[in-house]
């Protein structure tokens, strides 16, 4: 046991009326939602960077946060960090987590040393793993901190680091295979550009195309069965990344051929930078038929910037699972907490209630999302705008050419009459479930 969480029972849920800041009072893992557990709906994960290798600095600032496992550039304190964090586990129940390379063992003086503390703390996960109920939701690598990423990792101009990015990724998908984790995340952080002026655009696309189908070719061929996730990401820390939005990544997977092998991980606050709703992002994934996992969190609508604040928007967050529960719901993604404290919320309590409130305003927005697909409004709504499209004229126009339906229009037999689009009416529908 560590001294960090000692006295903070395992949350239970409480019921809605509950006062207790630390009970759930919506997030109830065994309770039906559409034909399914709630937990099982959710999948929620807990992101080790934010809650475990972050310190509380900010641009202005160094570290806030004094930790047990304090400093981090040590194998007996990445342990300690370990425990600490599966003590977390243990207390939300929460039933996965997610990690970087980097957040979970001190960075070595050479690849081989940085990896023997990798597999070392790897195996000491498993080891925990073994006798608890959490699981992988995904691991990826962080190839953004460290000074040797700073012009890009499969993107840089130099091929030594293309090389180190290619060893990384195999060894974190190895790791992520070992413990059982359901996918794999590549964040392209400074995988794009500062400026033009030094910039050939046209080959670092290539090589970031090239570099994704090796990770695809290393999955079939050591079997790993999950599913390779991009994440997109507009900027900061680059003032422009390639990875740009949904739809963006879309047109990079078709040209690189990766299209049926590769799915997004969306962000909140991301679709947020990138000048989206959360459920565009999560719409335009589903029609394209690359949706795959989501990180939960919320930008400050004023800063600007990526702030990655726990949710705390139901609306927001019930449009988001509509999308979802819309697209068949998560199949190996999940709901993970890329979310982090504010650099002044110092204690343990903090980070837990941070959680326990996240985890109950996803399981409201659930609810609300699930209500309003059971009671059908906004689906019969769509039905009635579109209903058009269900006649077999306007069927067979999809099938003709401009010179047929140019002679259709100008005899006189089309006049189109507009209708209300509705959406206060639709506004006001949404707001009885939320
Ligand atoms: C940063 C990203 C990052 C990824 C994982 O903005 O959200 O945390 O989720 O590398
Ligand atoms: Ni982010
Ligand atoms: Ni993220």
């Amino acid at each position: 046991m560590t001294e960090f969480f000692n006295g903070i029972a395992p949350i239970a849920y409480e019921g809605p009326d509950s006062p207790n800041p630390l009970a759930f009072r919506h997030y109830n893992p065994d309770e039906i939602v559409m034909g399914k557990r709630m937990e099982d709906h959710l999948r929620f994960a807990i992101a080790y960077w934010h809650s475990f290798a972050w310190e509380g600095n900010d641009p202005f600032g160094g570290q806030t946060f004094v930790r047990p496992w304090h400093p981090q550039d040590r194998m007996a304190t990445a342990r300690t960090k370990a425990d600490a964090a599966f003590e977390m586990f243990d207390i939300l129940g929460q039933p996965y987590f997610c990690w970087h390379d980097a957040d979970i063992r001190p960075e070595g003086d050479s690849f081989a040393e940085s990896l023997k503390n990798f597999e070392e703390i790897i195996a000491y996960f498993e080891e925990k793993m073994s006798i608890r109920k959490v699981k992988l939701l995904w691991g990826t690598a962080n190839m953004f901190s460290h000074r040797r990423w700073m012009s890009g990792a499969s993107t840089n101009p130099d091929p030594d680091v293309f090389a180190y990015s290619a060893a990384t990724v195999k060894t974190c998908m190895d790791a992520t295979m070992k413990l059982g984790g359901e996918n794999y995340v590549l964040w392209g952080g400074r995988e794009g550009y500062e400026t033009l002026l030094n910039t050939d655009m046209g080959r670092e696309l290539d090589h970031m195309g090239r570099f994704l189908n090796m990770v695809v070719d290393y999955k079939h061929k050591i079997g790993f069965k999950g599913t390779i996730l991009v994440e997109p990401k507009p900027q900061e820390p680059s003032k422009h990344q390639y990875d740009h939005d949904a739809a963006t990544c879309y047109g990079f997977l078709q040209k690189y051929g990766l299209e049926s092998e590769v799915k997004l991980n969306l962000e909140q606050g991301h679709a947020i930078l990138a000048g989206h709703s959360f459920e565009h992002e999560i719409a335009t994934a589903a029609a394209l038929g690359v949706l795959g996992s989501i990180d939960m969190n919320r930008n400050d609508y004023q800063s600007g910037w990526d702030t990655d604040q726990f949710p705390n928007n139901v609306p927001e967050v019930a449009l988001a699972y509509y999308h979802i529960l819309k697209d068949g719901g998560f199949t190996t993604g999940g709901t993970n907490f890329d979310a982090k404290l504010r650099r002044q919320s110092l204690d343990a309590e903090d980070l837990i209630a941070a959680h326990v409130g996240g985890m109950d305003i996803c399981a409201r927005g659930l609810k609300a999302a699930a209500a309003m697909i059971e009671d059908g409004g906004l689906e019969d709504a769509l039905k009635e705008r579109y209903a058009g499209w269900d006649s077999p004229e306007a069927q067979a126009m999809l099938n003709s050419d401009f010179d047929t339906i140019f002679e259709k229009v100008n005899s006189g037999a089309i006049n189109p009459a507009p209708k209300s689009g509705r959406q206060e009416m639709l506004e006001n529908y949404v707001n009885r479930f939320v």
